[in-house]
């Protein structure tokens, strides 16, 4: 293929409740979308991070500056350009795998649809349905926890996910398991909030038999999460800290974690992901699809993703209506506990133009006319 035009829109989603985590607020999808448009087909992108650095170090108009100078010039370099070409291209730029994911997902998304091809039959995907999960963020109460939750269990979400924080962790756990059984898969993400000098306190989360605590300490340190997981029974799982199929390998090594969180955007794109998915399934460790609140065009592409074998925990692969009222693409729905994995060329999905208009912010072409 050839690179001929590539537009960036800004857009704002606005979501249904807001979802608070250790790192913040949000009460709206604020990020860009990419359009990439080469001389066999076109692609589209959804770039998964806030206009802060909250989450992680990369932020939207951090990105958009990456992409403009650094990684489209790059792209647009190459004498054919190919997804498979294209992350040794952009290798010498440090860092950045959101932006890079970004540009990597547009570019595949054309290219399968140059071969008529669904990403989930690319990447090797199993089923053409997959379990679903949800997160459910910090609430003002205890009572008013319980309600979410009681309404995510109504709609047939298999698996339930609270985001914790210290002075929020012990006592809402305590009182979902109390209401909702011990059968309820029940898990926790602690986005870093923690320390090891808390190991103790989250020791006191063993009785509750939770699937995983996620991401417990500071990012990228190993280390320190290999300590934890030797004081506590819960499983430790990371997000933040693994930013590639290496960083995985070695996490593992150093029983650093049991579970790993895969996010396509995290590790620079659905290539390095799949990597990721062979490293935990080599070492026998569970894997499952996380999710940055994405929009129909992000959404898509997880789901393909997580419909490889190695996946055996349900993800953070939710519905469209656990966020927002309404999506940029046709959105996706809750059958029986499952979203159904696209089946059509590339990622599967496109944006309504109507819809994709009210949310757009602003347009930028990136590279050419
Ligand atoms: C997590 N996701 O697993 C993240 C947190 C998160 C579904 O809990 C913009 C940028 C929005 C980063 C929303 C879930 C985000 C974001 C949530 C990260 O840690
Ligand atoms: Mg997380």
């Amino acid at each position: 293929m050839k690179l001929e035009r590539v537009e960036l829109l800004h857009v704002a989603v606005p979501l249904v409740t807001p979802f608070r985590t250790s790192f913040g607020v949000m009460t709206s999808k604020d990020t860009f979308l990419l359009h990439v448009v080469t001389d066999e087909a076109e692609g589209w992108s959804e770039f998964a991070a806030d206009p802060e650095p909250l989450y992680c170090s990369e932020f939207v108009a951090g990105a958009e500056i990456v992409l403009r100078d650094f990684l489209l010039p790059r792209a647009a370099a190459l004498p054919r350009l190919t997804t498979a070409a294209l992350a040794p291209a952009l290798a010498k730029i440090k860092g950045h795998e959101l932006a890079k994911a970004a540009l990597e997902t547009a570019v595949l998304d054309a290219e399968l649809r140059a071969h008529d091809m669904p990403l989930a039959t690319f990447l090797g995907a199993v089923r053409d349905r997959v379990p679903a999960g949800v997160s459910v963020g910090i609430r003002d109460s205890v009572p008013a926890l319980l309600d979410e939750v009681e309404g995510y269990l109504a709609e047939g979400y298999l698996r339930i996910k609270l985001k914790i924080e210290p002075g929020w962790d012990v006592e809402p756990v305590r009182a979902v398991r109390e209401r909702f059984g011990d059968g309820l898969p029940l898990q926790v993400d602690a986005n870093t909030a923690y320390n090891l000098a808390d190991a103790e306190h989250l020791r006191m989360l063993d009785e509750f038999g939770l699937l995983l605590i996620e991401e417990p300490l500071e990012e990228n340190n190993l280390h320190a999460h290999a300590l934890l997981q030797q004081r506590i029974a819960t499983p430790v799982c990371l997000d933040e800290s693994l930013h590639s199929a290496r960083d995985t390998a070695s996490a593992i090594a150093m029983d650093a974690c049991r579970v790993v969180n895969v996010k396509p955007a995290r590790v620079g794109g659905y290539l390095e992901a799949r990597r990721v998915h062979d490293v935990a399934a080599a070492h026998g460790v569970p894997a499952w699809c996380g999710g940055m609140l994405e929009t129909g065009i992000g959404r898509a592409p997880n789901l393909a993703l997580a419909a490889l074998p190695g996946f055996t925990l349900p993800g953070d692969t939710s519905a469209s209506s656990r966020y927002f009222a309404e999506d940029v693409t046709e959105p996706f729905v809750l059958r029986d506990g499952h979203l159904t994995v696209p089946a059509s060329p590339g990622i599967g999905v496109r944006p309504l133009p109507e819809t994709l208009r009210r949310f757009t912010t602003g347009r930028r072409v990136l590279f050419g006319g």
